[in-house]
């Protein structure tokens, strides 16, 4: 089976078919498919088909990027401590496993310092809490890839875009994902304080001038069968990605409040009142940018993590 047809497999997500995939991609590796290799390195990180393990992950990146995947060489100069080296020699294995090893997973799970701007419901900043190569990196993997955004009832039912949600979005599969994603996703995971199966899909969403998420909540109907089986939507995370636009905040209208991070600024807020119903103060919008281009890693997270 080809690396495609893998992919495939593993877009079809039935257990049998994720078994496939790696059988295969594992085989297409042993040939030398740096390719194969780089999806490994994914499958590692997010602990799908494989047992979860940023160890083998890197082994897996590593090997992909020496045997020249372009994208698992442009992952290891984004995750590795300090940047990649001015002088490279990208022909030399030693580069590479260089870059690998100054890739510092603990560093990604530190606790980050928060500022509340609201108590109840509780709305948090955090500054700087990605880097710049890491929001770059989102941005371009996203870039040409984007459709309309969808729009979420709260019976969690999604439709086609309309006026109330006119920006569009990448969901990131986990044939989308990578190394970084998957990195950016255990720090959400861990500033939160939930498993990283607790996080639903992630979401690049791109907002041109006069594009807007008009004013909705993110938590789901409690009366709805996937809220008993998959638990209710918590907490929403932002980043921002960029900060090359004019307007554009995330507005709370009920709380008097709007706000706009810097490039790798985190936003979140909980969804959710003291007595774990729906909170109605947290309507909010994703105000249209005046001039210039929006980007932002929109994140739920449920309260019950995926099995
Ligand atoms: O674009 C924004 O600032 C808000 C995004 C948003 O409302 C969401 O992802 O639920």
């Amino acid at each position: 089976m080809s690396v495609e047809g893998a992919l495939d497999d593993l877009r079809e997500g039935s257990a049998a078919a994720v078994a496939r995939a790696v059988a295969a991609l594992e085989s297409a590796a042993r040939d030398g498919e740096a390719e194969a290799s780089r999806h490994l390195a994914t499958l590692a990180a997010a602990g799908v088909g494989l047992p979860q393990s940023w160890a083998r992950s890197l082994v897996h990146l590593y090997a992909a990027a020496r045997g020249g995947s372009p994208s698992a060489r442009g992952q290891l100069k984004v995750l590795a401590a300090g940047g990649p080296p001015t002088h490279a020699d990208e022909d030399n294995p030693a580069y590479w496993r260089g870059l690998s090893a100054r890739v510092h997973i603990e560093d990604w799970l530190k606790p980050c310092e928060k500022r509340v701007l609201n108590a109840a419901p509780r709305v948090v900043a955090i500054a700087g809490f990605l880097p710049f190569e890491v929001c770059d990196w989102i941005i371009r993997r996203a870039d040409g890839r984007l459709t309309p955004a969808l729009v979420y009832a709260t019976d969690g039912v999604a439709t086609q875009a309309s006026g109330s949600r006119s920006n569009s979005a990448l969901e990131l599969g986990i044939t989308d994902c990578d190394v970084v994603v998957l990195l950016v996703r255990q720090r959400i995971a861990a500033t939160i304080g939930v498993p990283a199966g607790a996080l639903e899909t992630s979401q690049v969403l791109h907002y041109a001038a006069g594009e807007q998420y008009a004013r909705h909540f993110d938590y789901l109907d409690p009366a709805l069968p996937d809220v008993a089986e998959r638990g209710q939507r918590i907490v929403t995370f932002l980043v921002y990605l960029n900060h090359a636009f004019e307007g554009g905040e995330t507005e709370f209208p009920r709380l008097g409040l709007k706000h706009r991070g810097g490039t790798g600024d985190a936003l979140y807020f909980g969804n959710l009142g003291s007595d774990g119903a729906p909170d109605t103060q947290t309507l909010h919008a994703g105000l249209p940018p005046t001039s210039g281009e929006k980007w932002l890693f929109s994140q739920w997270i449920r309260n019950q993590a995926r099995v």
